[in-house]
Order: structure tokens, then sequence, then C-alpha cells
């Protein structure tokens, strides 16, 4: 596999890249003087594609590596890739599913329970030395919600299983009900939003869930009314619910995720009962580790003859007719 030419765009971690390395010639794109005129040199070489981050990988791009065979995306979500248009070339997408979804998992749930008890405003309050100036206000509760799940995929199953063990109920909001899940389905999200006083977003980014938590749906949650965001910044309008937060219309949020990461609305930041992470829901050594090491697998196993261990659903493999 020596001879196989590997492009990488945006930098990764380096057990990614020096086991790439080993295995193959890789371009360090982002460590070119002028990364334009090296990809016109090296585009019609390049069989396989690392992507990180979220850059792009759109047409434009698959357009320009006539010989490319395979994306290895490192995450689960590939909103950032135009999986679709890599279908209709027959160039194989692959990510990171199952290896992340007990990580993220944890972390929605640490997330939704730091919002309601506001750990970290309580730790602020012990390091600004209030505490010797009286208790910390009385917080929220998880106690006697209904948490509604926008999308009941691998990682929203993983979330509502661990909710099932705090004795809360568990209703979900997806397109289709699932096979063999005893939540109750509702096909309206502002419906199930009515009922529910806790939303947990897990749906996957993209056009297709672009702005699905708008206005409408954070007025149905209501005053009582929790947003949790481990998914996409896009999925949440974030102009309505910095509006929705200002007025009161919910209680509050806890985000992972922003539309314009890392950039994160000064309206945000200013408000000290939202809990704000850095997309962190993956992020331990472990799961990195392992996502990582799925990214190398996709390539070795493709370049081997073996086919890509996790196509994405748009580019089946063995391919189907499509
Ligand atoms: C990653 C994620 O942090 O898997 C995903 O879809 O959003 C995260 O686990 C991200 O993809 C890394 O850039």
């Amino acid at each position: 596999m020596k001879d196989i030419e590997i492009l990488v765009p945006v930098p990764m971690r380096e057990m990614i890249t020096d086991q790439l390395d080993e295995t193959f010639i890789l371009h360090r794109l982002w460590e070119q003087t002028d990364p334009e005129s090296y990809l016109d040199e090296v585009a019609p070489r390049i069989r396989g594609l690392a992507a990180g981050g979220h850059r792009a990988i759109d047409a434009a791009l698959l357009d320009r590596l006539p010989a490319l065979e395979i994306v290895s995306c490192f995450g689960v979500g590939y909103d950032h890739v135009d999986a679709a248009y890599a279908g209709k070339k027959g160039v194989i997408v692959t990510n990171t599913p199952d290896v992340l979804t007990d990580e993220v998992a944890d972390a929605a749930v640490g997330l939704l329970i730091a919002t309601l008890r506001q750990f970290p405003q309580a730790d602020r309050f012990v390091r600004e030395g209030k505490w010797l100036e009286g208790a910390f206000p009385l917080t929220p509760s998880l106690r006697e919600r209904t948490i509604g799940m926008v999308g009941l995929g691998r990682i929203g199953h993983a979330i509502a299983r661990r909710l099932e063990a705090f004795g809360v109920d568990v209703i979900y909001h997806s397109r289709t009900p699932k096979q063999n899940v005893a939540y109750p389905h509702y096909p309206s999200l502002t419906e199930m939003a009515r009922d529910a006083d806790v939303l947990v977003v897990t749906t996957p980014g993209g056009p297709g869930t672009q702005h699905l938590i708008d206005s409408a749906v954070l007025e149905a949650l209501g005053s009582r009314g929790v947003l949790i965001n481990i998914a996409r910044g896009s999925v949440v309008d974030e102009q309505a619910l910095i509006t929705a937060l200002q007025n009161e219309t919910i209680l509050t949020a806890g985000l992972d995720v922003f539309e314009n990461e890392p950039e994160v609305p000064q309206a945000l930041i200013d408000m000290e009962h939202v809990v704000l992470l850095p997309h962190v829901g993956s992020g331990s050594v472990h799961t990195r580790d392992a996502m990582g090491q799925l990214v190398v697998d996709n390539l070795r196993s493709w370049f081997a003859g073996k086919g890509p261990l996790t196509p994405v659903v748009e580019t089946p493999y063995p391919p189907t007719s499509r």
C-alpha cells in the first residue's frame, strides 16, 4: 500500500497521521505554503482522503480528485461531507459510529444534570469565595421531568437508556417510529415539546434538520423547559433560542454545539443560567483514540481490498443499485 496517496486537508491527531504515514504516502495539505497549487499537483494521484474537523468536503473538492475512492471521516456526524454526491461518483464515505456512543451519551446526561443543578455556576461560586457569604441558591431539578428525545438513533437510545435509570419518563420524536421501542412516539415535534419539559437533541445535522428547533417548538416546550443540544448547532435556530431564553419562554439550555462554532454568540455567554461546552461530547482520550483508529482502519481495510468497515448510508457497500 506504500504507493497509495492519501490527502489530509486539516490537522488530525498524531495517532492517526503517524499510522497513515506507515502505510501510505500522506499529503498534509495544511502544512503546505501554497495549499492550492500543491493540491493541483497531487490531486490526480489522490485515492483516499482522511477528513477531520469540519472543513467542507464538497462537490467542488470531490471533482478535483478524479482518482478518489474513499473519504474516511473522523466523527459520527458527516454533514460537512457531500456524501450523496460522493455516492453518485462511486466514492465511499465512512464515519466513526458506535465507538463514541457511550461517551457522548455520558456527556449528554452530565450536561443535562449540570444545567439543571447549575454545577458550573456552583463551582464558580466556591472559587469566588461567595460561599463564605451564604449558601448557593436552590436550583431546578431533574425530578418529575419528562424527557423528549429529538431523534432516537444510537446516541439518542444510549441517552434514553441512561435516563431510565434516573427514574424519569422518556418520550421521543422521529420521522418514523422505531421497532421494539416502548417509549411513546410523537410524529409531531411540537406536540412532543408540549408534553416534555426537557428536549435532548441528538439528530444528525445537515439540510434535513436545519432549524428543526425553532421558536414554535421552544414556545411549546414552555417556561419549565430545558434544551440540551449535543448534536449539531444547525439543528437549533440559535437566534430563536436566545430570544426564548431572554424572554423566559423556556427555563434554560445546555449546549455543546453552536451554529457558527467555535464562535459562540455573546448573548449566550452573557447569560449566567445557561451551560456552554466547547463541543466536547466525544472528547476523551479513550474515545478520540477509538475514533482515530477507525479512520485509519477504514482506509487500510479498503486498500487491502476488504471493503470499508463503516460506510455511511449514502454510500452502501457492496454498492446497491441506487
Ligand atoms: C467530533 C462529533 O468531536 O462525531 C461527531 O460527529 O461531532 C464529534 O464527536 C467531531 O466530529 C470532531 O471534529
